[in-house]
């Protein structure tokens, strides 16, 4: 197959892809073979596969079920799923999944990694999406981090729940430091979640500071352990709301440790500008942590959707476009480069995150996943919330969807 006329990644200058046995042969100008299927995509942007670099599968499609978060704040959320999780069972799971996977493939996401709450004696989440995953691996790739919503010391036989996780099969070891009941918990979890990952060579993502209290320092242990432990980029930081409260002269010594350390950052722009700031009156706090700062020093930092429909956000779409277009308001990163290249924070970044880069990318040998919207550039799709046109995988074409028509009669 040869698709013509690419815009690939913004670059003005359009080029054509040679596909073979799923995989890219040719990027450049190449030249057409006799009955060869031919697409011209005339100028339309292509871009590597969306990724979802943070959210929570097992509770999607789920709010107001049986309560709806009155607050909204992050505390009465896990009051309200602790209460869903009492009716939790492998088909309820199995029929939500596969709707939001679905909703995800349409909007040209083809890699998720989900955290999946493990504070259950019955793991019946995480056997459930074990399954879904190797079930849907030909369309979606999943990486399920075993999450421990309540605690890994404040919840019963919590740190025997996160070893049944990871022996069972969880890909990423996770942590919730500000839940735990006391600040030595939040250390010792975050001691026995770094130390498991690396005794099983796995990944680690920590929720990590997501409080509006700028005494909760999750953050430096797990900066510090991934140093120590030599697991550095293996390490994310997902949310940390709490560095957009800390004071400038703390956050100036934590930024040396943060480079040294070598982690990843996961920002939830539509949720934490939603669940943050809710104990202040004015000025409210915006509640996203300092994305524009960690990237300025060569952090990686990539956005996520976190939730879709659920005790924590009652809207979203499985659309990372809203992520982005929120992201950069609310992180101020509207100069022309940053919104042209703000793709990134859904793609390559959020790639190095999930350790994805050996087989992700627009580069002949790898496989042919790609994605292409109706716009000219990246840009361009922001603005106009350009549709998916195609989303392809190893060659294969997964979704596609057609751009509404609007009349203006004048
Ligand atoms: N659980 C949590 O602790 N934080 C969140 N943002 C969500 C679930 C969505
Ligand atoms: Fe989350």
């Amino acid at each position: 197959m040869l698709i013509k006329n690419a815009c690939i990644e913004n670059v003005e200058t359009l080029n054509d892809i040679r596909i073979e046995d799923g995989i890219f042969k040719e990027i450049g100008k190449v030249i057409e073979k006799p009955d060869e299927d031919v697409i011209d995509l005339k100028g339309k942007l292509l871009l590597p596969p969306f990724i979802e670099s943070h959210v929570h599968l097992d509770t999607c499609l789920t709010a107001g079920d049986p309560v709806w978060n009155m607050s909204g704040t992050l505390f009465e959320g896990i009051e309200c799923w602790s209460k869903r999780k009492e009716k939790l069972n492998r088909e309820d799971i199995r029929e939500r999944v596969n709707r939001v996977v679905r909703m995800y493939a349409a909007n040209g996401i083809q890699f998720i990694r989900t955290h999946v709450d493990i504070t259950d004696p019955s793991l019946t989440a995480m056997k459930a999406l074990l399954e879904l995953k190797e079930e849907l691996k030909d369309v979606m790739e999943i990486q399920i981090v075993a999450f421990p919503q309540e605690g890994i010391l404040s919840y019963p036989n919590g740190k025997q729940l996160m070893i049944d996780a990871v022996e069972m099969g969880a890909d990423v070891v996770g942590a919730i430091p500000h839940f735990e009941f006391t600040r030595e918990y939040s250390v010792e979890s975050l001691d026995f979640a770094l130390k498991l990952a690396a005794d099983k060579n796995k990944l680690v993502d920590v929720h990590c500071d997501e409080i509006d209290d700028e005494a909760s320092r999750g953050l430096e242990t797990v900066a510090t352990r991934a140093l120590e432990l030599g697991l550095y980029d293996k390490v994310t930081a997902s949310h940390t709301t709490a560095m957009h409260s800390y004071n400038n002269a703390y956050v100036l010594r934590l930024m040396r440790l943060l480079k040294m350390s070598r982690i990843n950052f996961v920002a939830n722009p539509l949720v934490n500008t939603h669940l943050q700031g809710r104990i202040d009156t004015y000025p409210k706090r915006r509640g996203v942590t300092r994305v524009k700062e960690l990237l300025a020093e060569g952090i990686n930092v990539s956005f996520g959707h976190d939730d879709i429909y659920d005790p924590w956000y009652p809207m979203g779409n499985g659309s990372l476009r809203d992520v982005v277009f929120l992201g950069l308001h609310v992180c101020q990163m509207m100069g022309y480069e940053e919104i042209m290249n703000s793709y990134k924070l859904i793609s390559h970044n959020a790639a190095k995150t999930l350790h994805i880069c050996d087989h992700y990318g627009i580069e002949v040998s790898k496989p042919a996943s790609f994605i292409v919207l109706d716009a000219d550039n990246y840009y361009d799709a922001l603005i106009k919330d350009a549709v998916v046109l195609y989303s392809y995988r190893n060659g294969r074409k997964i979704a596609e969807n057609t751009p509404s028509e609007r009349k203006v009669l004048f």
